[in-house]
């Protein structure tokens, strides 16, 4: 569809940005914060890029309301963060640290003050290690009981004033690489147990979702998804239905579950006849029909999949990239369904993600035409090497292009009629990239901290600090300018 003119974004759109509590906080044992997996994982060998941790990360738990006031300066609507589990129950079910409590309190109070809408995301990633410890975690059906206690002290405490909510945030991510791939804790390489442990963080979604009904009625609650619209290699009917496989067991296997608490059923039938399909127990039907409908998709997007056929005795898994030396990523797949292949048409980062902005808007409309559901965009961001250059200054056009384009592909996704209730770029400041260290910067705000040394931790605006706050002051009309339209 081609536009003659652009509808302008909503008026009560959510321009904002985003973190995880891993990725910023530090402070990992302080005020009775207990371990999760991941303060546990990074410490053994070989696990991340450089053996990176979070220890300190950009100590985000000491200077936050500097971080929020930084915020403020910008003008962003909207700040995505979400809770640490483990300050919240050191052993992940036992008792309530009441500190842990007071910190989001705090920072909650803060971004209401400076007229941010706090957006909170319940889980992103660190489990307690007590519950691993304790029974496997997301592979027990324990973590169903025990995340939904988490979520109900959450939603007591915080939801009179926090009206958004993100769920899990990555399902597909932190259960592909923890249990597939083997590369997030607890390292296990296994489809099968990989498929029980999804079902598993599932049924917590759904039950969680349901308690978010009883407890924030008038709030607004969905999962974060991380969205890889496929495509396929070329017209070769072949590689179209590897593309239809791969959408299928990455993209309706998630999003059908969240939306309408059904799962796919060719997929279903083909990974029951493999034998990795998960087992369903009586109930189980009506826990994710009950906890489905979220009130939006979230949606983290950040590149498109291309694919073709992969014979029965093909590719599986391959290496990532995490040193940014460009083309040393390999191509995965699933023997039977589908492989990956780069894709001619498009740019790669030095990570080798391909940055395609109409993958975006597909995905998109992708989404409105399946679930007529309205979606947040909840990361999107480019993840780069970044100088800091004489006088503090950080020229970063690459960045500013990345998220210009992006804004431009949604604006025409909601010119097409999806609705689209905000945007939050990854990451408000650079923060710990979980396997990649502290080279891969996302931030509009640079921290002068690398892998080696904590150095100063001062917080810099880059260049595109203050192309966002005019994007966000002028809400999107400069993005015409730069696109040379009018609307
Ligand atoms: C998403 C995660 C984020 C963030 C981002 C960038 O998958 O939700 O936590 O890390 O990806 O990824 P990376 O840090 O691997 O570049």
């Amino acid at each position: 569809m081609i536009h003659r003119q652009l509808q302008p974004f909503p008026a009560d759109f959510l321009w904002g940005s985003a973190s995880a509590a891993y990725q910023i906080e530090g402070a990992w044992d302080t005020d009775g914060k207990g371990p999760s997996v991941w303060d546990v994982y990074t410490k053994q060998e070989g696990t991340t890029y450089k053996g990176t941790n979070g220890d300190t990360a950009v100590d985000h738990y000491h200077r936050m309301e500097e971080d929020v006031a930084l915020m403020k300066e910008m003008g962003l609507k909207a700040y995505r963060f979400s809770i640490a589990w483990t300050r919240i129950y050191p052993e992940g079910n036992t008792h309530v640290n009441k500190t842990g409590l007071g910190f989001y309190d705090k920072l909650i109070d803060h971004l209401i003050a400076a007229d941010i809408e706090p957006i909170v995301t319940v889980y992103h990633w660190d489990l307690p290690q007590a519950l691993m410890d304790a029974y496997g975690g997301w592979e027990s059906r324990q973590i169903v009981d025990d995340f939904d206690r988490y979520c109900r002290t959450l939603f007591t405490r915080y939801g009179d004033r926090v009206k958004y909510w993100v769920t899990l945030n990555e399902q597909n991510v932190f259960i592909g690489l923890g249990y597939n791939a083997g590369i997030h804790p607890p390292g296990v390489q296994d489809e099968k147990r990989m498929h029980q442990a999804n079902h598993h963080a599932f049924l917590a979604n759904a039950k969680a979702t349901t308690s978010f009904r009883e407890l924030v009625p008038d709030g607004k609650v969905g999962p974060s998804f991380a969205y890889g619209p496929v495509y396929a290699l070329d017209a070769k009917p072949e590689n179209i239905l590897a593309a239809e496989n791969a959408e299928e067991l990455n993209n309706h296997w998630y999003m059908d579950v969240y939306a309408h608490g059904t799962y796919p059923q060719t997929m279903f039938r083909y990974l029951q006849e493999k034998g990795t399909a998960p087992q369903l127990e009586p109930g189980d039907d009506a826990i994710l029909k009950q906890g489905s409908a979220p009130d939006f998709m979230g949606v983290n997007y950040y590149r498109t999949t291309t694919v073709e056929a992969n014979p029965l005795d093909g590719v599986s898994s391959g290496k990532m990239n995490t040193t940014g030396k460009k083309g040393t990523s390999e191509d995965t797949g699933v023997p039977g369904l589908f492989k990956t292949v780069k894709n001619p048409n498009l740019e790669a980062t030095n990570w080798d993600w391909e940055i395609d902005p109409q993958g975006l808007r597909i995905g998109l409309r992708r989404i409105k035409n399946r679930y007529e559901l309205p979606v947040l965009i909840s990361e999107n961001g480019l993840g780069e090497f970044d100088k800091l250059e004489e006088g503090d200054r950080v020229h970063d056009p690459y960045r500013i292009d990345y998220l210009a384009s992006h804004l431009e592909a949604i604006q025409e996704a909601v010119s097409d009629g999806v609705d689209v209730l905000g945007y939050c770029t990854w990451s408000f400041t650079d923060l710990l990239s979980w396997l990649n260290g502290y080279q891969k910067r996302y931030g509009f705000v640079y921290i002068d901290r690398d892998e080696e040394s904590e150095r100063s931790l001062r917080r810099i605006r880059k260049e595109s600090f203050y192309w966002y706050q005019e994007v966000i002051r002028t809400q999107g009309a400069s993005l015409l300018q730069r696109a040379g339209g009018s609307s």
